[in-house]
């Protein structure tokens, strides 16, 4: 993808100017030991990045699962731009057949394309997003086999069996996931960043080797952006057009309380 590694510990992403300056505030939030470190910009063969801490680096065969977090994965400016210049989106309406072919209408069939809110939607709503605010997105396995077919992972159940199969039902590892979530939920509480931010579109990255270390990390804060001045976001209620909530939280307590299902199989 748009990470590639750099020297000593460090890997490279492409340069977002709302990623950086979310990365640039959480180095001074109590958040901070919960996001790779930030080392600053860099640019390579005329190309911008953004340096941040390997957090791979030291680890034997790790493996690794990326949650995507909240109620829903795209900003509100989506639907403005769904409503004023819909441009359709010939790449969105195929991936959407790959998984569903009866997913598209009659109209998006003909038109060989969907709007990016239209796919978006259709992703929140057929995986877990809608419903317990979160996703699995991928898994990496300690051969480094990438599994990514998890678009139709959506009920409690199917979740519980993702994360029993990601962890190979070991305890240890699990309670330590649930632990490193349950010190991130009170950390979040504390934290001015999180207090004043939507997040969408950010990850939970889990992983874990056979020394068994396992750790949680944020990342992802490229549509992480500043809430307007006039809200203040709860991050656990359901979203409506306007209210900005990211759902975030109610996310985090799906994690958690699904880890518990996972202990007790
Ligand atoms: C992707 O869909 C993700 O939703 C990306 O979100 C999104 O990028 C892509 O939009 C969209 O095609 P799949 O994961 O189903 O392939 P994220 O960056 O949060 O992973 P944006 O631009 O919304 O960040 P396009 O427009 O980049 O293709
Ligand atoms: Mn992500």
């Amino acid at each position: 993808g748009n990470i590639q590694l750099g020297e000593g510990g460090e890997v490279l992403k492409r340069f977002s100017e709302v990623e950086d300056s979310c990365l640039q505030a959480l180095m001074s939030d109590p958040l901070r030991r919960f996001v790779p470190q930030y080392y600053g910009h860099i640019s390579r063969n005329g190309e911008h990045y953004i340096r941040l801490e390997d957090l791979l680096s030291g680890l034997k065969q790790p493996v690794i699962m990326d949650c995507k977090m909240g109620i829903r994965t795209y900003q509100e400016e989506e639907i403005v731009k769904a409503r004023t210049k819909a441009s359709l989106r010939t790449d969105m309406y195929q991936k959407m057949v790959k998984v569903d072919p009866t997913a598209p209408t009659e109209e998006e069939h003909e038109q060989k394309g969907v709007t990016k809110l239209r796919y978006m939607q259709w992703r929140d709503s057929t995986s877990s997003t809608a419903a317990l605010g979160f996703r699995v997105e991928g898994i990496m396995t300690e051969n480094g086999i990438v599994l990514k077919d998890f678009n139709k992972t959506q009920t409690k159940a199917q979740v519980t069996e993702t994360l029993l199969f990601f962890t190979k039902k070991q305890v240890h590892i699990l309670k330590a996931y649930q632990s490193r979530l349950e010190a991130l939920k009170e950390t979040l509480k504390k934290s001015a960043f999180f207090n004043s931010h939507e997040v969408i579109g950010g990850s939970l990255l889990f992983v874990h080797d056979h020394t068994s270390k396992a750790n949680i990390w944020m990342i992802d804060f490229g549509k992480t952006i500043p809430t307007p001045e006039n809200i203040c976001l709860k991050h656990d209620v359901p979203w409506v057009e306007g209210n900005h909530e990211d759902g975030y939280l109610i996310g985090l307590d799906s994690l958690i309380s699904l880890l518990s299902e996972a202990i007790k199989e």
